[in-house]
Formats: structure tokens, sequence, C-alpha cells
């Protein structure tokens, strides 16, 4: 049994680690996997990064879903390219949730059993072309809004893949826009049409990407304190909306939401009510696609299953070869 001035050590000790890690948070340094870090910190950054890497890997879904029926080369070739960029957003992840120690495996496991979350807005259908524009312009310049600032995390290697993953974003969000902008502007009454549709079936569900609003968001007040997160839900998605309605006006296009406007004395948008049954919904498994969208996964993975056995017996006869070599 511990002596109680053992006890009091090691909780000193402890206490002292931790209170060097918050003076390291405080100065903006970052914290690196050999670091001590708190175990809730350990955890909270798994939960987000891993969250986010499943989010990237079922993001690629929806899309996926055009590849075949893109109208031109061209832009079956932005599509394929940018959905390779998401399969590699994935994977920088997925290994920066490695270096704290997660079991990539298991966490995929977990996601097939439909037990760890995925962005809500990747549970709704690509029902048109102009749903590949919409996604990229909404859906990617929701990501970028919320993960510029994740450039400045405070855990190094997720900062890090924050970098390249938002060069990444950039150019996805301006060919989602780019196509939108050729369906309004050279597009016929139909065409501008299918824009308009596709827009009022993603407003909200976008809005939606940034989480609970503040009041309601469990894990936001200590992931703030430990610069985890750098800005709240709510800040966010009206930096989003700020910054995109110029754009949509620009199109010519509208927002499905008559309380949408200017706000002279705030300097932002006032937007209407968000439908938060609808986010916990989703997040139960009761969206649109949520049965399709994890059947879909399940089956990739069976199906690439030789990929991987391949990938690992290449891997041994490399390493065994080295062997031999170093014997020689
Ligand atoms: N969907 O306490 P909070 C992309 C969960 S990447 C599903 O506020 P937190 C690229 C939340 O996890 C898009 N679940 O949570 C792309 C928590 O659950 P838990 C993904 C959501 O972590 C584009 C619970 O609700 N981006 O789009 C959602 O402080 C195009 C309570 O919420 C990231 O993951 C949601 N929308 O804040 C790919 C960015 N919102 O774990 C293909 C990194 C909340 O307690 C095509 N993540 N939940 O059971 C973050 O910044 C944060 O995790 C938030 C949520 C802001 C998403």
């Amino acid at each position: 049994m511990q002596s109680s001035s053992q006890k009091d050590f090691g909780s000193s000790h402890e206490s002292d680690e931790e209170a060097a890690f918050m003076e390291k948070i405080q100065a903006e340094v970052k914290i690196e996997p050999d670091n001590w870090m708190p175990a809730g910190y350990r955890k909270s950054l798994i939960r987000q990064i891993s969250q986010h890497a499943h989010s990237e890997i079922v993001g690629m879904l929806p899309e996926g879903n055009w590849v075949t029926r893109a109208p031109t080369f061209k832009r079956k070739l932005q599509l394929m390219a940018k959905i390779q960029d998401e399969a590699g957003h994935g994977l920088y992840l997925y290994c920066a949730a490695e270096t704290l120690g997660a079991d990539r495996d298991q966490e995929i496991a977990r996601l097939h059993a439909g037990q760890a979350k995925y962005s809500s807005i990747f549970n709704y259908p690509t029902p048109s072309w102009a749903d590949v524009g919409t996604i990229g312009w909404l859906v990617d310049g929701a990501a970028i809004v919320n993960q510029v600032v994740l450039q400045r995390t405070s855990y190094g290697p997720y900062a890090r893949a924050m970098v390249r993953i938002c060069k990444e974003e950039s150019f996805h969000q301006r060919q989602g826009y780019e196509l939108l902008l050729v369906m309004m502007k050279q597009g016929n009454e139909a065409q501008k049409a299918m824009v308009q549709d596709s827009i009022n079936r993603f407003w909200w569900p976008v809005l939606m990407m940034f989480g609970p609003s503040d009041a309601q968001s469990p894990n936001s007040a200590q992931s703030m304190t430990w610069k985890i997160k750098r800005n709240s839900n709510d800040e966010l998605r009206q930096r989003f909306i700020d910054q995109t309605i110029p754009q949509l006006e620009f199109l010519g296009c509208t927002a499905p939401d008559p309380d949408l406007k200017w706000n002279a004395e705030r300097g932002h948008y006032d937007f209407g009510e968000i439908q938060w049954d609808e986010f916990y919904h989703v997040l139960e498994g009761n969206g649109p696609c949520n049965q399709e969208r994890l059947d879909t996964r399940r089956q990739a993975f069976e199906e690439g299953s030789w990929v991987r056995q391949a990938a690992a017996a290449h891997a041994r006869k490399e390493q065994e070869k080295n062997r031999e070599a170093a014997h020689v």
C-alpha cells in the first residue's frame, strides 16, 4: 500500500507536470507526441481527430457517386483528384491519432460497427450534378472555416496535418464554386434550377457541420482551455455565413432562410433557427443515408482486404531481404 507521503509526492509530481503543460499551452508551444499530457487531453484529441479522419473517408462517398457520370473529362479528372485528396486527408489524420496511441484498426472497426461519429453532412444524398459543386463550395467551404483555425491547435501533429489539408480544401472549394458559376452563368433554366435546389437541400445541414450551439456543446469549454479548439462552434458558424452570403449573391442564388439578413449593428448576418432535432436524428444514425454510407464503407473495406494482405506480405518480404542483406 502507498504511504501518504508517497501519494503526496505522486500527486504533486503530476500537478507539476500539469502546470508545465498548461504553461506551454498558454505560451502557444505545441505539444508533441512524446511530451507529457493529461489523459483527458489525449482522449479528447483521439476522439476529435478520429472523428475527423472518419469524416474525410466517409466524405468521399457522396461525391464518388458522380465519378462515372461527370459531364466532361475535365470535370471527371477534377472530381477524382478531389476524392483522392480526401482519402489522403483521412490517412494523415489516422496517423496523427496513432501518434497519441490510438489503434487505427480499432478506430476503423468502431466506424464500421456504427459506434463512431463522422460529420453529419455526409448522411445526405447527392441526387444531382449540382450537388458536386455545392459540396465543394459549401461543405469544403465550411470545413475550411473550421480547419484554418485548427492549424493553430495545440497538438503539433494535428496542427501540421491541417496546414496541408487546408491548402487542398481551398482547391476543392474553388472547383465547387466554379462548377456552380458555370451552371448559373452559362446554363439553361433547368440547370440554374438544379443549382438552387441543391443549395436549398444543403444549406441547413452545412450550418449543422459546425456542431451544436455553444450552450449545448459538452466538449467545447475543456477543448478551448486546452486550445484543441480555438473558436467556438457558434463563432465559426457565423464566420462561415458572413463569408458565404456575398458568394451566394454573386452566384445569383438565395438561401432557404427567410430570416437571413445583414445586421449593421452587429456587423454580421442574422439567420433563422437551426432544426437541432434533425441534427441529433442524423447523429443517432437515422439520417437519409447513414445506413447506405456505412454499408458502402464496410463493403469497400472487405473488398480491399486482399490489397492490405498483399501490402503486408510485400513489407514482410522486404524486411526479410533487408535482414538477409545485413547478414551477408
Ligand atoms: N457531425 O461538444 P461538441 C470535411 C458531435 S471534414 C457529427 O461541440 P466538439 C472534409 C461531437 O463529435 C468535416 N457529429 O463537439 C470534406 C460530439 O460528439 P462526442 C469534419 C458532430 O468536438 C469535405 C457531440 O456532437 N470536420 O468536411 C457534429 O467540441 C468535403 C457534441 O459536440 C472535423 O471533424 C457533426 N457536424 O466540436 C470531406 C473538424 N458536430 O464525441 C469530403 C474537426 C458535433 O462527444 C468532402 N472537428 N458533433 O460523442 C471539430 O472541429 C469539432 O470536433 C466539431 C465538434 C466542431 C466538429
